[in-house]
Order: C-alpha cells, then structure tokens, then sequence
C-alpha cells in the first residue's frame, strides 16, 4: 500500500489550496493504514466533500459516490487530478479569515521549548510553531499587564494610549462604575467588529472596571479583578451572568468557555476571539511555593537548567533591610531561588500549554483550522531569577526592561497562506500586531499616530520593501531602543542612570557599556533615534518626560509629584467612545 507516495503530486498540485493539500495528506494516510476498499473509499469520499463544502467547492453529487469505485489510491489521484482542474472555487481564498488571537500573562519566550527551553514541557505551543511562523525578536512594548494590552488593543504606545504601569485593584472603587481606560481610541475588536466580524474575549482583560464594552465585543467572559491573586475560586463575569468559579482552574475554565464558543460558532460571520489566559503569570502570592495543578506533580523533582540560581537583586535586598520589611518583597525573597516555585511557574505553563492544545484541537474538530489565523503571544515576559529577580519589571524603579522580560513569543500560523516551519528574526513591537492583523484580514485601516506596520506580506512570505532595525519600549522612566545588536535605556532625568547593553557580545545583558568611552558614539546615535522617536509619536497629554499624567494608577505617583508638582494625579475620566462615524 503505498498511499502517502501515490497521493504526493496532487498534494503538490494544491499547494495553494490548503483544504485540499490536507485532504490528500489525510487521505493519503488513511488509506496506507487501512488500505483501498468500498468502504474506506466512500469514507473518504465523504472526507472530500465535507473538505469542498468547506472551501465553497460546488461539486456534483456524483463526484462523491464514484470515488468509492476506485480501486487503488493510484486511480483515486488521478480522479483528484482531474477534479481540480474541473472545479470552481466560489470565491477564491477567502480575505476574511476567523481570527484566534491568544494572549498569555506574563510568559517569556525563553520559557518555552520552541524557543529552546530544556526543561518546562509545551508541546503544543511548540507544534503550533511548527506548523506557522516563529518570531525570535518579538518585543514587549512595556513591562506590565494592562499598558502592553492597551498597545496590542490600539496599536499605540502607553506614552499615546496613557496607560503606563498596571492598573491597581485596590484602585478600582475611586473608577466610574464603566471606567475603561481606553475608550477614546480605535481598536481592534471595535474595527473589526465594525467590519462584520463576531468578536469575543474570553480571559483576562485589566483595562479598567471589568466588563468589555458592548461596542467591541458581542461575548465577553473575563474575571472581576485586574490581575490574578489565585488561579482558583475567582468570581466571574460571563456576559450578563456573575457567579464564582469553583473547583475549576481559572486557565481550564477559560478553555472550557473558549472551546464551547468554537463548537457552537454559526458561520454567519467570520470570528474575532481573543483567548487571554491569566496564567502562567510567574508572580507572587500567585506562584509562590507549591502549585495546585495536574502538572506540578511532575515537575517536584526536575532539576531546572535553564532558571538561574543568583544572588538576590539588589533592590530587593535593600527592601528587606528596613525594620518591617513589606510582605511583597518578603515573598520575592521566598520566591528566589527556590525549587517549587520553579515547579509552580512550570506547570503553570503546561497549563498554559493544555489549554492551546485544546483550543487548536477545537478548530481542527469544527472544521475551522484551515481558515482561522491563530496568532500566539503574551503580553510581555517576566523574570524567573535573572538578574537576581523573580517577577514584573518594576520591581527596581526605573524599570529594568532586559529582554528576558520584554522578549515575547510570537508565532502565527494560517495554513496555506503561511508558510510552515518558518522562523523570522524580524524586529516586531507590539504596535504592530494590530495593523498586521487588520491587514490579514483584508482591511486597510489608518491608526492616527500610530507606530506599527504592518508585517503581513512578511507572513505571506513576500519581501517588505523595508522594515525598521529596532523596537522602543516605554516604561514611564524608561525609555528603550533595542536593534539587533543594542539595548539602549534611557532614563527620565533625576531618576537613574542610563544603560547600553551589546546584545551580541552579551546576551544576559550582564555588562552595561553605559559611560564606556568605546560605546561614545553608539550612545549617541542609539539616543537622538530614541528622541526622535519619542518626539514624534509620544501623547502630551500622557507623556511622563514632559509633565503629562497617566490613566489609572501608577506606583510612581511621589516621584512625578516631585518633577511636576504636588497637583500631579493619575486620571480616570470618562472619555467620549471612539467612533469612525463622528467626523
Ligand atoms: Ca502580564
């Protein structure tokens, strides 16, 4: 039986054909495990016209039976063949793909086996990655939850959009009972929405008091907090239902609700859906010593190669030296160095890792893979004892944005659009995502100041006719321009010292060249980049390098009350919502 060899050339033949190609190769595979016979044929005779229907293929009635007449697969490509060049695709590809944007708290691409990491088991992030595009320099515009999904919503920067550091819970009472920090702007799921899309969220949101509003998303489930104190017993908001979460794991449930949306989706219109899992998170109390997971079990004894044993950051040190040390830092401290958090933030991404698996396994079994772009990310990374630290950015003031935090995972894939097993060392910021993702949806829709581009043509495999050798992130005080060789931090005046890292010569980013007569001249033009950056896209109004305030909340109130003025506040107004009908 030689089905795989005989069917190769058509599988060929459609290679711009993504359904079909599939349909060969599965066809192929059936028939070399179960072998040609009437029966097996007019299975897959009735593989062939589900896969049609699926393409809008008309094809008539006949067609089908006749295959199971067929005797060898030899025979049956031949037919193929000729039913290629007979049919009449509807609409050629079609330009509105479903879309499944998946966004994962807190997980640094260097956590993943895809990207190289021995030790924390991901085999379907991983497959995923086989079967689509894998950026290794995708950036996290900043270092904290809600400012890196207020930019992956609007495509701006948190110095435009205004939200600069998380948005605090304990805050959440002293917000307008609707208080959604980014409402004035365009976004994704409103333009998309606009443009007949079906657009959920389902996970985690922190953009204010929490519920999604009506004119962006038609199904939303999300969490009442900003962010994740435990992955168990959390009160839920699940469209106009509320109730708590109980005996269920908060990245199982948001599984559940995902794969039940997928099984009930009606065709009408094409789906947005964003998955935002809120784990594996990797931050204390949440992650502190022993998990409650199915997977933790197993890694209880791993040896974990790829987490650095350090000396505790000093920051943290000095916390602890104070008479009554906070009990945040008190827990970074248990954190460090120790086996079951390590244990704990693996398995969390395992979790993680399930719930992928499940989602991909949920597109596959509705018949919705071939026609779904399935982009993977995570709002930005997190520390897992580099550098001295476990956790956020900002636990040193001003942040400290070295890539093991800001480097993200970034894979997409969309089956006969995208090439497979690719692997690109384009520089992505996370502006970028929403044009791109517009673009490959077919909409060419201007974002008022925005510095994202569109890399689409990039997935497609096409050349781009140019594209920049840097991300910026922007961290209230810190401000960075990384290129494939530098990391370049710049810091608010009065707030700290500039660094220089050379990523090539230094990729733990161990030695800060800053003030090394050698690097003189790379500082300088790294820097009037940087400023000319800044000057050209920043927001006055929440620009913190010139007096302006942020959304929300920020730890850092004392130190812009002290470059601005005791009047400097955070502000939560309610803003009128964006609309492209109102001139
Ligand atoms: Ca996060």
């Amino acid at each position: 039986m030689t089905g795989l060899h005989e069917l190769a050339p058509i599988k060929r033949l459609f290679t711009q054909w993504a359904a079909m190609a599939r349909y060969c190769e599965n066809a192929g595979q059936f028939w070399y495990r179960h072998g040609t016979n009437a029966r097996n044929n007019a299975r897959m005779g009735e593989d062939l016209r589900r896969t049609l229907q699926a393409e809008e293929v008309i094809m008539k009635e006949s067609v089908f039976a006749t295959i199971s007449d067929f005797a060898t697969p030899k025979k049956i490509c031949s037919y193929l063949s000729l039913l290629l060049l007979s049919a009449v695709p509807v609409e050629a590809r079609d330009t509105q793909p479903n879309i499944l944007f998946i966004v994962v708290d807190n997980q640094p691409a260097s956590i993943l086996g895809a990207y190289g990491n021995p030790d924390v088991k991901t085999p379907n992030i991983d497959r995923l990655a086989l079967e689509g595009v894998r950026f290794t320099r995708a950036f996290a515009v900043h270092g904290m939850c809600s400012p890196t999904r207020a930019t992956l919503l609007t495509g701006l920067l948190p110095s435009q959009h205004g939200v600069q550091d998380w948005l605090d819970d304990e805050e959440m009472e002293n917000w307008p009972s609707d208080w959604n920090a980014i409402r004035e702007y365009r976004t994704l799921p409103y333009t998309l929405k606009t443009r007949g899309y079906q657009t959920s969220l389902i996970g985690k949101w922190h953009l204010g008091q929490p519920r999604p509003p009506d004119e962006w998303f038609d199904y939303w489930v999300t969490f009442n907090l900003g962010h994740t104190v435990d992955f168990w017993d959390n009160e839920i908001n699940d469209n106009s239902k509320k109730y708590k979460l109980e005996g269920k794991h908060s990245v199982d449930f948001f599984s559940d609700k995902a794969v039940e949306y997928l099984q009930a989706y009606d065709h009408q219109k094409p789906f947005f859906l964003m998955v935002t899992y809120n784990g594996p998170y990797m931050n204390p109390p949440t992650n502190l010593g022993a998990a409650k997971n199915r997977h933790y079990v197993d890694y209880e004894d791993t040896e974990f190669t790829s987490f650095p044993r350090n000396r505790i950051n000093e920051t943290i040190l000095e916390a602890l030296t104070v008479s009554d040390p906070e009990e945040w830092y008190l827990n970074l401290a248990r954190m460090h160095n120790d086996q079951k958090t390590m244990a704990n933030a693996a398995s969390q991404n395992t979790m993680v890792d399930d719930g992928v698996g499940r989602l991909l396994e949920a597109l596959r079994d509705n018949g919705l893979a071939e026609n779904t772009l399935v982009i993977y990310t995570s709002d930005q990374g997190n520390f897992f004892g580099q550098h001295g630290l476990w956790g956020h950015t900002d636990y040193s003031f001003p942040a400290s944005l070295y890539d093991t935090a800001m480097n993200i995972p970034l894979i997409v894939r969309y089956p006969g659009v995208i090439e497979k097993e690719q692997v690109s060392d384009l520089m992505i910021g996370q502006y970028d995502l929403m044009p791109t993702i517009l673009d490959m949806a077919g909409f060419d829709v201007g974002i008022a100041n925005s510095p994202g581009r569109s890399f689409a043509e990039h997935l497609k495999g096409n050349e781009l006719a140019s594209w920049r050798d840097a991300v910026y992130m922007d961290q209230e005080a810190t401000r960075v321009i990384r290129t494939h060789q530098y990391s370049y931090w710049k810091r608010l005046k009065g707030t700290g010292k500039h660094e220089l890292y050379d990523i090539q010569k230094d990729p733990k980013q161990e030695d800060d060249l800053y003030g090394n007569p050698d690097y003189a001249e790379v500082v300088s033009k790294l820097d009037e980049r940087l400023t000319q950056f800044f000057d050209a896209h920043s927001n006055a109004e929440y620009d913190l390098w010139r007096g302006g305030s942020v959304k929300g909340s920020t730890e850092s109130t004392q130190v812009y009350q002290s470059l601005y003025g005791e009047q400097w506040k955070p502000e939560s107004e309610i803003r009128p919502a964006f609309s492209e009908n109102i001139p």
